[in-house]
């Protein structure tokens, strides 16, 4: 039996497809997914962000994944692969919160949840000519039970310039995972409402295990793609003290509590940690509340980011933009904080009531979601009616923030002087930024297409 797994692009407004020739990671969706597959099916893996979708591939099942705007390419797709005669399972974050119905009107199968322990069924199911429909994973497995990837299953990896080139070297970041899920209850997230606020962790040895493919194929620039890996500030020291020595330097994702523990940030900081995309979202406590966000604290932020910035680290803030508690006025004010706060990137988002969470349920509720498809579930398009502005205050101040933080004076201001430590990476940020800048003089309305 043929498996054909693809990871879909979205569509820009004028339905063009977002494409890219080099992206600076890749996730771990298509080679899990191929891990978990049983050896006697044949299999092949596109990601469309960088290449083509062979619609007419011989294969007999099609399994798709998708998160956010990816959802309505994700359904073309599929429609596509059915009407050519091929079974279609979709499965991943949007599909398994989303109502079902949806996407079932264009699948087989629905996988909701992890894979881990319902993909084999599934897979047996479509091959006999049956289907139950959802496959729904009941619970969470161990950690552990997250099989090992092959790494030469990345699609995002440009091979021959990994080999030749040490700029790329530099910029591409082999993924990995700690942790999976997060306990924090911020109403908003996919995640938590995914992993249904559950937590868990791999064991050391199945990371360094990790770790070591990477290192063996080159690599020593990782991305840890957990969305908290410290959830368990204990799991995450014993981690942090295993990678000291291993060679390597490391990014994620991560809550801002990592300033308030010296011994984790010291810890993070000595096992190779140079960058972190922290979600700060508001800077007031108020606005923060109404998210379920009231205990990121906002009142230590800059007491943090120094903190953070003073053992070398980059940090990377993500902000909302448009939350009810905010005016125009909080554009400037964010602008300002992030400048004296010296953070090396920004991304701004909208607020996206993503379906399944219980801020979509708010706001539903409300009837304030004034944008209903899909396709615009990306990063800065307006889904809300604002409360403290109208929406084209919120539209002309969020790209205004964009636009003046990647000014050259704000990136001066914030990227000088250079740091004592880390000095490689500060200048590839340095580098980011101009990028940045030249990039939004070029296209203001870019925002969909950052990242
Ligand atoms: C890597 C990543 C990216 C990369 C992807 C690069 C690539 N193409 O390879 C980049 C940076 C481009 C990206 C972009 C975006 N991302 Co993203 N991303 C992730 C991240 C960090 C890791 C994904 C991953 O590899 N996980 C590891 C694998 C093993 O887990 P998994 O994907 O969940 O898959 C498991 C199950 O979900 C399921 N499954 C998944 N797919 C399928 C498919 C089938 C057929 C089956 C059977 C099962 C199945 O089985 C798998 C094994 O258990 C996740 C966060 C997370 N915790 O997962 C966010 C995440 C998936 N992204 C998200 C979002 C929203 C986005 C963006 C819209 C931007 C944004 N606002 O953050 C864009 C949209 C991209 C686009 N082009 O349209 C959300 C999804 C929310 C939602 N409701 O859909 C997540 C959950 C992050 C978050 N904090 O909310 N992302
Ligand atoms: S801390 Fe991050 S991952 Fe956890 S619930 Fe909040 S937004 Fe989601």
């Amino acid at each position: 039996m043929r498996l054909y797994l693809v990871s879909p692009t979205h569509y820009q407004r004028d339905k063009s497809l977002v494409k890219t020739s080099r992206y600076w990671t890749s996730g771990l969706t298509l080679p899990t997914l191929k891990a978990l597959t049983p050896k006697d099916w044949h299999v092949d893996l596109v990601d469309e962000l960088l290449a083509e979708v062979d619609l007419d591939k011989p294969c007999d099942v099609v399994g798709i994944t998708a998160m956010g705007p990816q959802i309505a390419r994700a359904y073309d797709l599929a429609d596509a692969f059915r009407a050519r005669g091929r079974k279609v399972v979709l499965g991943g974050t949007w599909v398994s919160i989303a109502p079902h119905e949806r996407s079932l009107a264009h699948a087989d199968a629905i996988v909701v949840g992890e894979a881990e322990r319902v993909w084999k069924d599934c897979l047996a199911d479509l091959a006999a000519g049956t289907s139950r429909g959802v496959y729904r994973a009941d619970g969470f497995g161990h950690a552990d039970e997250t099989p090992h990837v092959d790494y030469r299953d990345l699609q995002l990896v440009r091979w021959t310039r990994f080999k030749l080139s040490p700029v790329y070297r530099q910029y591409f970041h082999w993924p990995l995972l700690f942790s999976k899920g997060c306990p924090m209850p911020c109403s908003y997230c996919a995640v938590q409402t995914f992993y249904k606020r559950t937590y868990r962790t791999r064991s050391v040895d199945r990371v360094l295990e990790d770790v070591a493919r990477i290192k063996a194929l080159g690599g020593t620039k990782l991305l840890f793609l957990d969305d908290n890996p410290i959830a368990d500030p204990d799991a995450a020291k014993e981690l942090f003290r295993a990678l000291i020595g291993q060679g390597v330097t490391w990014a994620s994702q991560c809550p801002i509590d990592i300033a308030r523990d010296p011994e984790l940030l010291d810890l993070a900081q000595r096992s190779g940690c140079v960058s972190l995309s922290i979600g700060l979202e508001a800077l007031e406590p108020e606005v923060l509340k109404k998210i379920a966000k009231g205990w990121s604290s906002p009142a230590r932020y800059e007491e943090d980011l120094n903190r953070i910035r003073d053992k070398g680290i980059q940090v990377i803030a993500l902000m909302m933009m448009g939350l009810d508690g905010q005016t125009a006025r909080s554009f400037d004010t964010t602008l300002r904080f992030l400048e004296r706060s010296r953070v090396s990137l920004v991304k701004l988002f909208t607020p996206a009531p993503y379906p399944g969470t219980r801020f979509h349920e708010d706001m539903q509720k409300a009837g304030r979601i004034v944008d209903d498809d899909w396709a615009h579930y990306d990063y800065g398009s307006i889904l809300l009616s604002p409360q403290g502005m109208t929406p084209d205050e919120l539209r002309a101040g969020f790209d205004a923030t964009y636009r003046d933080f990647y000014s050259l004076s704000s990136i001066a201001r914030r990227m000088l002087p250079v740091p004592r430590d880390n000095r490689a990476e500060h200048a590839a940020y340095v580098m980011a930024n101009l990028k940045t800048h030249l990039y939004l003089r070029k296209n203001p309305s870019a925002w969909g297409t950052l990242s």
